[in-house]
C-alpha cells in the first residue's frame, strides 16, 4: 500500500502557515511510526497505549493552542491539524488528547486561579498526569443541567456525593474536573487520584472506542480541600465553554478518521481484480471514491474556516454545532461505503475501516449528540429551544 500523503483537491495547503503544515507534518508521521502499528492490538484486547502519553507530551501536542505553563501556545488551525492527524490512528488516542487539552487544562487555564495553574498545567503538558473531564451521569445525558451530584461546603473542605459515567481516561487519571452542584448552582471541582471517597471503575464491554479507557467516577463523602474548586466559573456555561474547544477538536479529527477509511478504500479498489480489472476501474467504485473526496473536502472547508474563525475569537457555539455535527456523519458515511468497497476483507482488522465505523458511532454520540446538535442550529435558526 502507498504511504498516505492527504487529501487536498483544493490546494488547502495553500491557506495554511509553515508552522501549520510542520506540526501537521510531525504528528502524520508519529502517528504512521507509533500508533498505527499497534492500534489493532490494543482494539482486540481493549486496552489503552499508555506507553505513548510522554510522547504526546515531548510531541507538545497535549493543549498544544494554550497559552503558557509548558504549552505550545500555537493556533487552533494548528490545534484542528493535531487532532485531524490523530484521529487518522484512531479516534480514542484522539479522544485521549482532547479530554486532556480541551476539558481538563482548558477550564484549569479560564477558570481556574493562578496556583491551579501552576501545580496542574505543566504536568499535564507534558503527560505526567492524566486528565478527565466528569459531566455525563447515568441519568443525565444530553440534560447535563439536571445533574444530582452534589458539593456541600463543610469547613475547611468540600464533601462531594454522586456519580459520573462514560467518563474517558477516568480510571487512568491523575486529575479530575468534576461537575457538581453547590447549593444549587453548578460549579467546576478539581478531584484527584486517591482522595478519600473518591473511585473510577473502568467500564467494560465497549464494542466502540475499544482503545480508550472510558470509566464511572464514584463521590462517596469524597472530602477535598477548599483550594480545588474553579473560583472564576458558575453555571452550565462552565462545563459549555469545554465542549466548545473539543467539539471544534472533533470537527477535524472526524476528517483524519474519514482519510483513513478513504486511502484504505482507495489502495484496496487498485489492487482488487474482479473480472479481469481492479474494481478500481468499475463506475459505481468511482462513484463511491468520488464522493469520499467530495464529502472530505467540504468537511476541509467548513473546519478550516471554523478554525480561523476561532482564531480571530468570532467563533459562536452554533458553528461548532454545525461542523461537529457535519464532519461526524461525513466520516461515517465514508466509513460504511470504505467497509463495501473492501467486500469481505472490509471486516477483518487487517484493515482499519470497520475500527473506524465502530469508533465513529460514540464520536457521534459524545459531546453532544447528532441530534442534540441539531437542536441547537433549530434554536439558532427559530428562536426556539426544542430540547423541552
Ligand atoms: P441553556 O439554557 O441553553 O444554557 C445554559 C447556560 O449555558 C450557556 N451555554 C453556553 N456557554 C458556552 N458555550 C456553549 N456552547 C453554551 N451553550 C449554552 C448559556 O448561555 C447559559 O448561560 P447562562 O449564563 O444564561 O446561565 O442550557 P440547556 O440545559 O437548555 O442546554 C441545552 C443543550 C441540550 C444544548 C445542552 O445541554 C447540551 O449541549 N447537551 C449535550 C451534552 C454534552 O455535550 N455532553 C458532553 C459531555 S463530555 C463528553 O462527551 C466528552 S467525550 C470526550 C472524548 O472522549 O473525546
Ligand atoms: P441520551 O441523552 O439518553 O440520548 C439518547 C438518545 O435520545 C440520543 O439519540 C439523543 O439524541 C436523543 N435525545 C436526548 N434528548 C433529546 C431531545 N431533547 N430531543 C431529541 N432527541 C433527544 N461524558 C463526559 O462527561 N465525559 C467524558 O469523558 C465522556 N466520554 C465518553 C466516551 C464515550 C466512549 C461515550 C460513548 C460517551 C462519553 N461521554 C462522556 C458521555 C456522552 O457525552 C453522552 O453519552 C452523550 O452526551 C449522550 O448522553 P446519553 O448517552 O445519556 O444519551
Amino acid at each position: 500500500m502507498r504511504k498516505f500523503d492527504g487529501v487536498d483537491l483544493y490546494n488547502l495547503d495553500s491557506l495554511l502557515s509553515d508552522e501549520e503544515k510542520a506540526v501537521r507534518q510531525l504528528v502524520r508521521e508519529w502517528t504512521e511510526d507509533n500508533v498505527i502499528p499497534i492500534i489493532e492490538g490494543h482494539c482486540r484486547n481493549a486496552t489503552f497505549p499508555r506507553h505513548l502519553v510522554p510522547q504526546l507530551g515531548e510531541l507538545g501536542v497535549l493543549g498544544v493552542n494554550l497559552h503558557g505553563y509548558g504549552c505550545a501556545g500555537m493556533s487552533n488551525v494548528a490545534y484542528g491539524l493535531v487532532c485531524q492527524e490523530l484521529e487518522r490512528g484512531d479516534s480514542g488516542i484522539r479522544s485521549f488528547a482532547s479530554v486532556q487539552g480541551s476539558l481538563v487544562m482548558f477550564p484549569i487555564w479560564k477558570h481556574g486561579s493562578e496556583e491551579q495553574k501552576q501545580k496542574y498545567l505543566p504536568k499535564l503538558a507534558s503527560g505526567e498526569f492524566i486528565g478527565c473531564f466528569g459531566l455525563t451521569e447515568p441519568d443525565y445525558g444530553s440534560n447535563p443541567g439536571g445533574m444530582v451530584t452534589k458539593a456541600v461546603d463543610d469547613g475547611d473542605s468540600y464533601v462531594l456525593n454522586g456519580a459520573k459515567m462514560w467518563i474517558t481516561n477516568g480510571t487512568l487519571a491523575d486529575v479530575a474536573v468534576v461537575w457538581a452542584k453547590l447549593d444549587g448552582v453548578i460549579r467546576g471541582f478539581i478531584v484527584e487520584k486517591g482522595d478519600p471517597g473518591f473511585s473510577a471503575p473502568e467500564m467494560h464491554g465497549k464494542h466502540s472506542l475499544k482503545a480508550s479507557v472510558t470509566s464511572e467516577l464514584v463521590f462517596q463523602d469524597c472530602r477535598i480541600p477548599k483550594d480545588r474548586i474553579l473560583p472564576h466559573v458558575h453555571g452550565l456555561k462552565g462545563p459549555f465553554s469545554c465542549l466548545n474547544n473539543a467539539r471544534y477538536g472533533i470537527s477535524w479529527g472526524a476528517i483524519g478518521a474519514a482519510m483513513a477509511c478513504f486511502h484504505s478504500a482507495r489502495e484496496y479498489s487498485l489492487s482488487r481484480i474482479q473480472f479481469g480489472k481492479p474494481i478500481a476501474s468499475f463506475q459505481l467504485v468511482q462513484n463511491k471514491l468520488a464522493y469520499m473526496v467530495r464529502e472530505i473536502t467540504k468537511a476541509q472547508l467548513l473546519a478550516l474556516q471554523l478554525g480561523r474563525m476561532k482564531d480571530n475569537g468570532t467563533m459562536i457555539p452554533e458553528q461548532v454545532s454545525l461542523a461537529k455535527m457535519n464532519n461526524v456523519d461525513m466520516a461515517l458515511q465514508i466509513a460504511r461505503e470504505a467497509r463495501d468497497i473492501h467486500g469481505a476483507n472490509g471486516i477483518l482488522d487487517e484493515y482499519p475501516v470497520m475500527r473506524h465505523m465502530a469508533n465513529l458511532e460514540s464520536v457521534k454520540t459524545y459531546e453532544g449528540t447528532h441530534d442534540i446538535h441539531n437542536l441547537i442550529i433549530g434554536k439558532w435558526i427559530t428562536g426556539i429551544a426544542a430540547f423541552e
